[in-house]
């Protein structure tokens, strides 16, 4: 027999005992009674993703957009009871919204096919709370297929959320509901090309009829598995867990590695599984999930690694008095340095309008995150380091997060020099968690500096990426020392960089009355400023900064700053110059200063957001201004417009009375408007009291709003002091 008919004999064997392809090692170990605390820290540290959680870790960053009838009805919690004629999108534009994803840097999109409302943003055939009996495209649009379609279009992977809790299905809280649900499901995973991330909310409550389900989840994702093997069930599911808060903020030690109750461990043997089948149902909010502490009472130990999901709006649907309150690309920067950075995948929400596409706002943040990111990331000083202690060092800037420097020690000291100096102040390390397991416990960042070892920055878990932020340092070597571990560590990735500096207007926003100084700061030294005063986009022609700029007309002003080739963001600022001089009787609130004295008189008008930045809050007390005309004026009207918003405690005001004088002690009353608007709780409105009384000679305009006093009877806040909220004033 030729060596050929041999190794053909030993392939044929292969594939007949399974040995062709190694079994997939279980994302689970069980702890037995005589382990000692040794052995449970050695299986944590063995464990390692399931294939399916493994694909889904390396995409970072994920993307949720929330959209169903509450975009139209203003709601983040529908009632279930909403005609599904109000779902009528003007402009759906699915391949807008994946774009904008796309170039954000995220991979995976999971619209919400059912939010808790029940309508399906899908024709099921299963109920005829869908899309099918709206306006939009007649009846015969598929909100879910299109976007599938523009994700398979642009190379993303694509998801679903689908609500198990449902306030409009009547069979919601029966065995009835089970079969609805899989019914669903399955047209889901089928009808929609390859589906990546189911996403089943732990949100739930009653349903209309006043019933409370018992979710048959092991169904559920028995389906699923049948279906889509590869794709992840998230959060009220075993693959992917909830990181506990929807605030964008990962834990600073977090471990993929949970243990998990005693009692659990039956269940997986029944399944005979190779992965956990059920949701580990242990308290997630917790700052401790993880620790050698947690592990020790534990049954069983499994990978369950964090994801982070949080909305780029202060809510999850889009809201129109929300268009000031999209996160800044800043903010979105630091959340995903605290959410990728810390061992965890970042979800971040982006609502579309009722248009049926993201807002510009919403898209300009994205962009501004991506600028801020790419100009971080584009350079790893590692990549030309050598090490003077360790070998094979090339491993760790391969971009391969499979491929890793596998230490020897428990507590290994990694040291890197550079032919010069190099300048840096972010961190990125990374372990191989796909081959190896979560291991590193504690660890620190050292510089030399004059000679001396200098720690820069010390944290305690990596798991799959750890990102860490200092302030910018210069040296020529650096060291990493791993304190801590639970068991031989293996790096797969490291990475030095240096962020572009920020740029600071001050102040950054204001009205002023004759002039106003502005000034520009950058977050670091020996960055060059740049501006421009006529709205142009500034560069590196435009006017340098070199001190405080006057101001004496309203402005647009917008800045820019290099460093070393590092370019921040273009910041922009509007400041309105007021037509009048203004005193204060009573001063706002400093929480709600709505743009601060001049705030009221800048043409800017709030929304029904009292937190909008746009509002000015007096609590408890009247609010009542003098307007300083600067000479005698004949007015034909004056009004003010008040906010109220029942649930935060914001009332209109009993009365508003305009009164005018020529010298600012003598003032006559032109008008005296009673409120007649009813003080309940059916939503905030915005009302505008107004004089249309000739005014003459006039140089002096008060304006008297008063204040209810104190929260009404029957109200959660009764006796409380209550609010009057004012944004603009306008004369005419
Ligand atoms: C929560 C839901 O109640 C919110 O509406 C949103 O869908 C969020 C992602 O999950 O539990």
């Amino acid at each position: 027999m030729s060596i050929k008919h041999y190794l053909w004999i030993i392939f044929i064997l292969g594939l007949r005992t399974g040995c062709a392809k190694p079994a997939a090692q279980p994302n689970y170990i069980d702890i037995h009674p005589n382990d000692n605390m040794e052995t449970i820290v050695k299986k944590a540290a063995a464990l390692r993703p399931s294939p399916r959680q493994a694909a889904w870790q390396k995409l970072e960053m994920t993307g949720f957009i929330h959209f169903t009838v509450n975009t139209f009805t203003d709601m983040e919690w529908g009632q279930g009871d909403e005609s599904p004629q109000i779902f009528n999108p003007t402009n759906f534009d699915a391949e807008q919204m994946v774009k904008a994803c796309k170039d954000a840097g995220i991979q995976l999109i999971i619209p919400t096919a059912k939010h808790h409302d029940g309508f399906c943003l899908w024709p099921s055939k299963f109920t005829d709370h869908s899309v099918k009996n709206s306006p939009w495209k007649k009846g015969r649009g598929d909100i879910i297929a299109e976007f599938a379609a523009a994700c398979q279009k642009h190379g993303l992977k694509f998801g679903f959320y689908l609500s198990p809790w449902d306030r409009h299905e009547p069979s919601y809280g029966s065995d009835a509901y089970n079969e609805y649900f899989v019914n669903q499901l399955t047209e889901l995973m089928t009808q929609y090309g390859e589906i990546s991330e189911v996403w089943f909310d732990g949100a739930c409550g009653e349903g209309n009829n006043g019933q409370r389900q018992v979710f048959d989840w092991e169904t559920y994702y028995a389906i699923i598995r049948k279906l889509a093997p590869k794709a992840v069930i998230a959060v009220m599911g075993p693959d992917v867990r909830w990181v506990g808060t929807e605030s964008g903020y990962g834990r600073e030690t977090e471990w993929s590695v949970l243990p998990l109750a005693v009692q659990n461990r039956d269940k997986i043997t029944e399944n005979s599984q190779s992965d956990v089948n059920f949701i580990p149902n242990e308290d997630k909010t917790q700052e401790d999930l993880g620790s050698r502490e947690k592990l020790k009472n534990a049954g069983t130990l499994v990978w369950y690694p964090s994801e982070v999901d949080v909305s780029i709006r202060p809510g999850w649907f889009w809201h129109e008095n929300e268009n000031n309150l999209v996160k800044t690309p800043e903010k979105l920067v630091d959340i995903y340095y605290s959410s990728v950075g810390r061992n965890s995948v970042l979800l971040l929400n982006i609502p579309p309008t009722m248009e049926g596409k993201f807002h510009e706002k919403d898209i300009k943040s994205l962009q501004g995150m991506r600028q801020i990111l790419d100009n971080t990331f584009e350079n790893n000083f590692l990549e030309k380091a050598s090490s003077s202690n360790i070998s094979g060092i090339n491993i760790l800037c391969d971009g391969d997060p499979e491929s890793s420097w596998k230490s020897k020690d428990l507590t290994p000291r990694l040291i890197f020099g550079f032919d010069q100096e190099i300048e840096f102040d972010r961190f990125m390390i990374q372990e191989d968690v796909f081959n190896v397991g979560q291991r590193v416990e504690a660890f620190s960042l050292f510089a030399k500096i004059n000679g001396k070892w200098q720690e820069m920055i010390k944290a305690t878990t990596i798991g799959y990426k750890r990102l860490l932020r200092f302030p910018p340092v210069k040296t020529d070597e650096i060291k990493i020392e791993i304190f801590e571990s639970r068991n031989t560590p293996a790096l797969s990735e490291i990475g030095l960089y240096k962020a572009p500096p920020d740029i600071n207007i001050i102040p950054e926003k204001a009205s002023f009355k004759n002039h106003l100084e502005v000034q520009l700061e950058s977050s670091e030294p020996g960055c060059d400023i740049f501006y421009t005063l006529d709205g142009s986009e500034p560069n590196r022609n435009s006017q340098k900064y070199s001190g405080p700029i006057t101001l004496t007309e309203s402005t647009t002003l917008k800045v820019f700053g290099i460093r070393e080739n590092k370019t921040t963001l273009v910041k922009e600022t509007i400041f309105t110059k007021a037509r009048y001089g203004i005193t204060y009787i009573h001063s706002f609130s400093p929480k709600y200063s709505g743009g601060g004295t001049f705030g009221i008189i800048d043409g800017k008008t709030g929304s029904t957001n009292f937190a909008d930045g746009l509002w000015q809050g007096f609590e408890g007390q009247d609010f009542e201004v003098i307007l300083d005309l600067g000479d005698s004026k004949t007015l034909q009207s004056a009004s003010a417009r008040f906010l109220q918003d029942y649930k935060s405690w914001i009332f209109l005001p009993q009365q508003v009375e305009f009164l005018i004088s020529r010298d600012a002690k003598n003032f006559v009353v032109i008008d005296r408007i009673i409120n007649d608007i009813s003080v309940n709780d059916s939503g905030p409105v915005i009302q505008e009291f107004k004089t249309t009384a000739l005014m003459e000679n006039v140089r002096f305009l008060k304006i008297k709003a008063k204040n209810i006093g104190h929260c009404p009877q029957g109200h959660p806040g009764e006796n409380g002091k209550a609010w009057i909220f004012t944004d603009e004033i306008l004369i005419l």
